[in-house]
């Protein structure tokens, strides 16, 4: 069973839409008026093979879409990706609407678990100013830690201000040996030099995905280091920004990504949208400021449970009385 919804102004607009990708054998399963939004119209359409119109998977499917359909309307996922995950969803002919979710999710995109990187490479983390890199690279250090192995931090931020002071207390804490170095030849000299124990962990300065010369600087980088890109992105943002800016990232190699402040957003669809375009896998992601405690391993169902349970918020409902 194909399933897509459709917006339009109008439900005459809507249908017309409907018509014209799915033809006249499409069946409407629901119409909803989505206030300003306009009128979103729900439609399916049989598979080949004839399966898929049975009256009971008819009710499960649509009950499935329609929970998954306002989880992704609310973290504004951009239409294009919201169908592809209902068709997978519906794919699927599960009545538990989360797990169908976690297998659209898995469908549609990537997730690499931090384990699977291994020692022998190094991790380096480009992304804008701001996004949590710094933080994020004492992370992986913190988790090296944990794992009890010992890691190597370089740092190409030093010379922002306050930057090596930044880099300097995070290695001190957790005991990651320091090295500054600010070209690409001295960061691979300084991974050619680590202990063969060590993780490196290379945090680099902000950069802008719209300057294909920062951007060459940041992939030659990461071919002298030999080193696994990962774009650290901050959740919250604009979809079709976010977007934008993981394809340009893209572009240096880059094929993981560890989103940053899940802890304080309520809207996930930019970093969907930015793992979808760029096709980059979710390596892990930050979800509070403290290092000790602030990074997670993502996967489709801890992404599925996360965006089931963000609730809108709702000024109204702190002001009823009850
Ligand atoms: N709440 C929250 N704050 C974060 C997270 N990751 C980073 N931050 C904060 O974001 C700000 C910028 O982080 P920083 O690592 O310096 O960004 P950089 O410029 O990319 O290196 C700092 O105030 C961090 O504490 C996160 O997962 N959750
Ligand atoms: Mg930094």
């Amino acid at each position: 069973m194909l399933l897509r919804s459709f917006t339009a102004k109008t439900l005459p607009e809507a249908m017309d839409q409907v018509r014209s990708l799915l033809g006249d054998e499409a069946i409407i399963l629901s119409t909803q008026d989505d206030g300003l939004k306009g009128v979103k119209v729900t439609a399916a359409l049989e598979a080949e093979d004839g399966t898929g119109f049975e009256p009971e998977v008819l009710e499960g499917g649509l009950e499935v879409a329609d929970r998954i359909s306002t989880v992704l309307d609310h973290h504004r996922v951009p239409q294009g990706l919201a169908d592809r995950l209902l068709n997978a969803a519906s794919n699927l002919l599960s009545d538990d609407w989360m797990m169908a979710m976690a297998a659209a999710l898995d469908h549609e995109l990537g997730f690499l678990p931090l384990s699977e990187i291994g020692p022998e490479r190094p991790i380096m983390l480009i992304g804008p100013s701001g996004a949590g890199k710094s933080v994020t690279s004492a992370k992986l250090c913190a988790c090296a830690r944990l794992a009890g192995a010992r890691s190597l931090l370089i740092t190409m931020d030093s010379d922002k201000a306050g930057g090596r002071a930044q880099a300097e207390t995070f290695a001190e804490v957790l005991g990651a040996r320091l090295v500054c170095a600010n070209d690409p030849e001295s960061v691979a000299v300084a991974v050619q030099q680590r202990e063969a124990d060590e993780m490196a962990v290379i945090d680099t300065i902000g950069s802008n995905p719209f300057d294909e010369f920062e951007l060459r600087r940041l992939s030659e980088t990461a071919e002298a280091a030999e080193a696994t890109l990962a774009l650290v992105l901050p959740a919250g943002g604009d979809p079709a920004e976010a977007a934008d800016a993981a394809l340009a990232y893209a572009s240096t190699g880059a094929r993981t990504m560890i989103p940053t402040r899940l802890d304080a957003a309520r809207r996930f669809g930019g970093l969907l949208a930015a793992a979808h375009v760029s096709s980059m896998s979710f390596l892990a992601a930050g979800v509070s400021r403290h290092i000790g405690a602030g990074l997670v391993a993502v996967n489709p169902v801890s992404l599925a449970r996360l965006l089931s349970t963000c609730e809108p918020f709702e000024p109204s409902s702190l002001l009823a009385a009850d």
